[in-house]
């Protein structure tokens, strides 16, 4: 074992991380979308949520990206995680999102805004009006019903959890025949609108599923398994994609409760998703590339201070453990942090979300990285992530300082 950690100037000479947010590769850092083109030809501004974790939003984000139109991208709070701010709700008094300004326009609803996006740039090769499309449209929402009466109301009894179980199975009996009429991975030849649809509550059904119910989607069916993995293909999706634990610590306080169903799977699952080791989830299958430590090291240097600051753990006395994670992270060398920090490491590691901290990779080796430093000095957990709300996670105390 080395005896001394890194300090934050070695630390910082062992990355070089930088991607081009504005005209390079999808990622949710990014204020501003030219995909080469000049700022004067930007026409749209999307209203998304801060942490990249509303569905509706991710729809748009994702068909703005296939579909290379430069936007601006404005970041709101939602309720279940602070105060929605005032002028976002002049502009829209409900507060919800999505919401997209198209030539000064507004627009809310993220099926009429892909509409109004269609009418003005063109279909995502399938227009949502497309007679192949609608069907498909209408068997996404079969299976949204489905999964929310499975996940979301606590089952009276165990044969109400079995039927629940086996309405949403049929369910996707139906998605794995759609996706089997084409030769392709997606649903229709080429990626289009359709798949746009179907991304993010099947990226979150993954997600909840596993965790809550012991059932793996990606694993148990195979069109869907290939179709993920026709997905991930793409760099528009991979700077979008969650991962797990983001997900199923996000969707609680989002859909009012997500009940579990106790099984031992379910609590190996859980246990996996929340200790892991997290390589090796299906929440993702892409190879690893080689930036991904790299890429975790320059996001926590980036907002150390704010880090140092929220965490339950004394500055003065969490800045060494989170170096000593840092070093193990780059080095592979073990060294041991301050005794009483492995709360601190793992409320960092239970906080990292996925994409708006970094991509799903980084997050995987340095929640590593964190739980293996932390298990060092002992086997305390961070406090209880609120399945009720995420005011832990409030904008408001990551403001760059
Ligand atoms: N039907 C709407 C649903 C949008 C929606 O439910 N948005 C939620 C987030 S996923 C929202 O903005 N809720 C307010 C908040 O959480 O702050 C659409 O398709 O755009």
């Amino acid at each position: 074992m080395a005896t001394q950690c890194l300090s934050w100037q070695e630390l910082e000479t062992l990355t070089d991380y930088a991607i081009d947010r504005v005209n390079g590769p999808t990622n949710a850092q990014a204020r501003l979308r030219l995909f080469g083109q000049d700022e004067s030809a930007v026409r749209v501004t999307l209203y998304r949520d801060n942490h990249a974790w509303c569905p509706y939003c991710q729809k748009v984000w994702l068909w703005l990206e296939e579909q290379q139109i430069p936007y601006r991208i404005e970041k709101i709070t939602m309720f279940c995680y602070g105060k929605k701010e005032a002028w976002y709700k002049r502009k829209v008094p409900s507060g919800m999102l999505p919401a997209l300004e198209l030539d000064g326009r507004l627009i809310t609803e993220s099926d009429d805004i892909l509409l109004a996006l269609e009418r003005t740039f063109g279909p995502l090769a399938y227009g949502m009006q497309d007679r192949q499309v609608m069907p498909l449209r209408q068997l996404e929402r079969l299976l949204f019903r489905a999964w929310c009466y499975w996940l979301c109301y606590q089952s009276r009894s165990p044969r109400e959890e079995q039927h629940n179980r086996e309405q949403f199975i049929q369910v996707v009996a139906q998605v794995e025949d759609a996706l089997s009429q084409t030769p392709g991975p997606f649903f229709l030849d080429p990626f289009s609108t359709a798949d746009v649809i179907f991304t993010p509550y099947v990226e979150r059904m993954n997600a909840s599923l596993y965790y809550y119910k012991g059932y793996s989607l990606r694993e148990a069916n195979p069109h869907l398994s290939v179709w993920f993995d026709g997905l991930e293909s793409r760099s528009t999706y991979r700077g979008t994609q969650s991962d797990f634990h983001t997900h199923v610590h996000d969707l609680p306080p989002q859909m009012g409760g997500c009940y579990d169903n106790g099984e031992p799977p379910t609590l190996a699952y859980q246990q996996r998703v929340d200790q892991g080791p997290w390589l090796g989830l299906p929440d993702v299958t892409y190879p690893e590339p080689e930036s991904a430590r790299a890429e975790a090291l320059q996001r926590v240097l980036r907002h150390r201070p704010n880090l140092l600051r929220v965490n339950p753990i004394e500055s003065d006395t969490f800045d060494p453990a989170l170096r000593c994670a840092l070093t193990h992270l780059m080095t592979g060398e073990t060294t041991s942090p301050p005794p009483g920090t492995d709360k601190g490491l793992r409320y960092l590691r239970d906080r990292i979300s996925v994409p708006r901290d970094m991509s799903i990779y980084a997050a995987k080796r340095l929640r590593a990285s964190l739980e293996h430093t932390a298990a060092l000095v002992g086997d305390q957990q961070g406090p209880e992530i609120s399945p009720k709300h995420r005011h832990d996670q409030n904008p408001l105390d990551f403001a760059p300082v």
